[in-house]
């Protein structure tokens, strides 16, 4: 049995350089994950709106193109892991895995509700697809580093790839993580880090400084490398990096926007969490939904070359 290809043998082709008109589909498909979590938040008034708009263009490419997973079996051993550890960004999440065909679309209806899967932080005692019950911010890198090393005890060629918020990297615990994924070399290892220069209610500014922020990565024996994170081609790029890293974790340094993608929630602190009623959903879609189509006609064009 070829021991890195899913039973099912439908994995994203990862290892060769993506196409001009994949890089395009990916595009599409970030804004359609776009679309479809502020269509559910309008939908059901609920939702961190800005924490999951940073993060469409990273969970696209993770779930469109890195990550090694069996659609048809969420606990494939020999999967990749994906840790959320800034776990507020549920929603986001879930419309990921929903735009992924790994839940059906319908469920997002039952977000939040009690008994739901879909729970406002996500839950892995309810969920397969997640790997780590997060929500208390700071924990992830720990268990993350602990499924990389598991992993390559067991000698599988598996991943981890850890997002966390830049904010929550002000949690000591992130730290003793870094430096232990560091002792162990610990080369299956990416942190990502959603650096929107946002976090709850203020800036990262008003908070102790976090800067040279790359070279603390560096100095705790990391290889870093710093990134738009809306930008496909680069985060392609980054993954690929990490992957012919040898020796050492790596964290990508993904600048993004907090609340991207929507004008009038863009850097904005109480878009943190924020109700989008009808009104303001309404205007939501009249930016999103012709960048869709124009995505989509770009992704078309590309693909009929
Ligand atoms: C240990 C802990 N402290 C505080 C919180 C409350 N909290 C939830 S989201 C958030 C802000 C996180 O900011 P950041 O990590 O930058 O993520 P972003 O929302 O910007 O993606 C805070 C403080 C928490 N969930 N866990
Ligand atoms: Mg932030």
């Amino acid at each position: 049995m070829n021991d890195t290809a899913p039973p099912s043998g439908r994995a994203p082709s990862r290892d060769a350089a993506a196409t001009p008109a994949e890089l395009a589909a990916l595009r599409w498909r970030a804004e359609s994950i776009r679309k479809c979590f502020l269509d559910t938040v309008g939908r059901y008034g609920r939702g961190h709106c800005g924490p999951c708009l940073s993060t469409f263009e990273l969970l696209a490419a993770l779930y469109f193109r890195e990550l090694r997973l069996d659609p048809d079996d969420a606990r494939w051993e020999r999967r990749d892991r994906f840790v959320l550890s800034k776990g507020h960004a549920a929603l986001g999440f879930y419309c990921t895995l929903a735009e992924r065909g790994l839940i059906p679309h319908t469920e997002l209806a039952t977000f939040e509700e009690l008994g739901s899967r879909l729970q406002g932080h996500v839950d892995s005692t309810r969920l397969p697809w997640v790997e780590l019950t997060t929500g208390s911010l700071g924990q992830g890198l720990s268990v993350s580093l602990g499924l990389a090393l598991g992993c390559r005890r067991r000698g599988w060629d598996v991943r981890a790839y850890c997002m966390l918020g830049d904010g929550e990297t002000q949690e000591g615990n992130v730290w003793e993580a870094a430096m232990c994924a560091a002792k162990f070399r610990l080369d299956n290892l990416v942190a990502i880090v959603d650096y929107n220069g946002l976090q709850g209610g203020v800036t990262l500014e008003v908070m102790p400084s976090m800067e040279p922020y790359a070279d603390k990565w560096r100095a705790f024996g990391w290889h870093a490398i710093e990134l738009d994170g809306h930008d496909l081609g680069a985060i392609l790029a980054a993954f690929a990096e990490a992957r012919a890293t040898l020796g050492r974790p790596t964290v990508l340094i993904a600048r993004t926007v907090k609340g991207k993608g929507v004008s009038f929630m863009e850097g904005q602190v109480e878009w943190h969490g924020g109700t989008l009623t009808p009104a303001l959903h309404e205007r939501a879609m009249r930016e999103v939904e012709p960048r869709l189509a124009a995505l989509g006609a770009a992704a078309r064009a590309e693909a009929a070359r």
